[in-house]
């Protein structure tokens, strides 16, 4: 077909993104709805999501290696106890090969829109191929599906710091999340603006091969330890053949992680000062010589309230004598460096860890739902979702990490898990209407989804990501806490066990037998 042609296509499923959402919720097609008509849009060239994109020096999880799988596909072959990305990279790679899903992911394949048809009662979602791989379907053309996925993800798009002068700089630029490896780091004069947890891996890698780095830090996080070690080979052969030596491992470190929520969302618990302690003890033991700095590294906000740090390795990096930490907010970017206080500090690369656009769930794609309602119309007081999956006016559609569903606590694949087998209870009474041939649309009651936000809001602004004493990327520019869940994954996994087909609006001649 000749590059630009439009081309109609149809599936019962269109899922957007190939990621850790899309493929759990491709697998949970294929086992629990028995359906394999489904098209997957991945906007790059291969499956894996954030672990494709990040890939900066230094780039691994900060989960414990045994809670950051499938609980459906445990691995017993992670090597250490804190997974690398390509090592999580490489698991995911096998996992959809394992499930086949290359056959149903479109790849360099971006979504450009997508759009419910109230007459058809189908979504259109148009889409532009990037790369060579399906130029079998044209530049750009729209499928036509039953239900919609969104599983895009809540840290995407790169976030681009508003800093004047940014594009003058004369040497080389580089977002966290995209790093070029054809850069040459040695003996380079490095800036890393930002010091969260992306910044706070990159750092202790690229020190080595600086001749010159300065960290510009305007807010300070609590670092907790990290304890990472190789596991041993012993063990990964207990994990293998004794599975249920993993699954007690597994069900522990879930324990562990769920009882460090009470830290987290009460700052006046006894846990909070507990890993507040913890913080400052570790600052003090790897900094003994530099007490200068600790008053700058020691944050002014209770934990919690923005994502803390496990690592070991950040804190040492000050000690060295190329290294140096800059409180002092950035005036401007030259086209030599960078500008504090009038003074000028030369430099060969701007690293960006600066984060992610998060409170605009699924950007840059223009959604409109039925009555031509815009996403930014529904959204207009920010991201909001029944138990962050389905949207009003967004009849048949689901989204996996959606707003209010983010953790600060534990795995995240625990949550898209629950998500994912609550979307494909939803798909499987669509399909079976379309199977009788007749039509279901399923859409969120307005008065339910504010009954929950309202509940769910209640409860976060009482929570410590509340806290006004500081800025994160968990909250919009109103204040609204729009990405946190504000409960324990225990819970969020119990409202989701069965569906709740009062809170629905259910319509076509289908209904009848839901
Ligand atoms: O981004 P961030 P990240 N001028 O938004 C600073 C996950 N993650 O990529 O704190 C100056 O946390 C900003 O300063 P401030 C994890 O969920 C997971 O590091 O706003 N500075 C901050 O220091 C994490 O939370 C892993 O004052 C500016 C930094 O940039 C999320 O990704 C690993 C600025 C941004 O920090 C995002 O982490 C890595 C400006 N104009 C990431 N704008 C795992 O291990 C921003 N900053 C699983």
């Amino acid at each position: 077909m000749a590059a630009g042609a439009d081309r109609q296509q149809e599936a019962a499923v269109v899922i957007i993104g190939a990621g850790i959402s899309g493929m759990c919720t491709a697998i949970d097609l294929i086992k629990r709805n028995n359906c394999r008509n489904f098209v997957i849009f991945e906007k790059s060239g291969g499956p894996g999501g954030t672990w494709r994109d990040n890939i900066y020096p230094g780039c691994c999880c900060d989960v414990w290696s045994h809670l950051y799988s499938y609980s459906f596909e445990q691995n017993s072959d992670w090597t250490r106890e804190y997974p690398g990305q390509e090592e999580i990279l490489d698991y995911l790679i096998g996992v959809a090969q394992k499930y086949e899903l290359y056959r149903y992911i479109r790849f360099n394949t971006s979504v450009e829109s997508a759009q419910w048809d109230d007459a058809e009662k189908k979504w259109k979602t148009a889409v532009k191929v990037t790369g060579s791989h399906d130029a079998e379907f044209g530049e750009s053309y729209t499928l036509t599906s039953d239900f919609l996925v969104s599983a895009v993800g809540q840290l995407n798009v790169p976030q681009f710091p508003n800093i004047p002068g940014l594009d003058e700089f004369r040497g080389t630029t580089m977002h966290s999340a995209r790093w070029d490896w054809s850069y040459n780091l040695e003996g380079k004069r490095i800036a890393v603006i930002g010091n969260g947890c992306s910044a706070a891996q990159i750092v202790p890698e690229i020190v080595k091969a600086a001749s010159k780095l300065t960290v510009y830090q305007r807010t300070a996080n609590w670092i907790v330890p990290r304890g990472d070690a190789p596991i041993p080979s012993f063990k990964r052969a207990l994990y293998k053949y004794v599975p249920p030596i993993r699954w007690r491992s597994r069900a522990d470190l879930m324990d562990i992680r769920e009882s460090s929520y009470a830290a987290i969302c009460d700052h006046h618990s006894r846990l909070a000062e507990m890993w507040m302690d913890l913080s400052k003890g570790l600052m003090k033991a790897q900094l003994p010589d530099k007490p200068e700095l600790w008053d700058k590294l020691t944050p002014n906000y209770p934990v919690g309230c923005k994502r803390a740090i496990i690592t070991d390795d950040y804190f040492p990096v000050f000690n060295q004598e190329h290294v140096s930490l800059e409180t002092r907010p950035i005036s401007k970017i030259t086209e030599k460096g960078i500008e504090v206080d009038g003074k000028e500090s030369d430099c060969d690369l701007i690293v960006l860890a600066t984060g992610f656009r998060t409170v605009e769930f699924m950007h840059p794609i223009r959604i409109t739902g039925s009555a031509g309602r815009s996403i930014s119309d529904i959204w207009a007081k920010g991201g909001r979702a029944l138990y962050g999956i389905t949207v009003e006016s967004l009849p048949n559609f689901g989204m996996l990490y959606g707003p209010n569903t983010n953790l600060g606590h534990n795995s995240i694949i625990l949550m898209i898990e629950a998500q994912s087998k609550y979307i494909c209870a939803l798909v499987a009474e669509v399909l079976r209407a379309r199977q009788a041939g007749k039509s279901l649309t399923i859409t969120p009651k307005k008065e339910k989804l504010e009954e929950y936000n309202d509940e769910l809001q209640k409860k976060l602004n009482t929570s410590t990501f509340a806290h006004p004493s500081c800025r994160s990327w968990y909250k919009n520019e109103e204040g609204v806490i729009t990405n946190n869940w504000s409960g324990t994954v225990i819970e969020y996994q119990k409202m989701l066990e069965r569906v709740r087909w009062t809170d629905y609006e259910l319509s076509g001649n289908g209904a009848d037998e839901v």
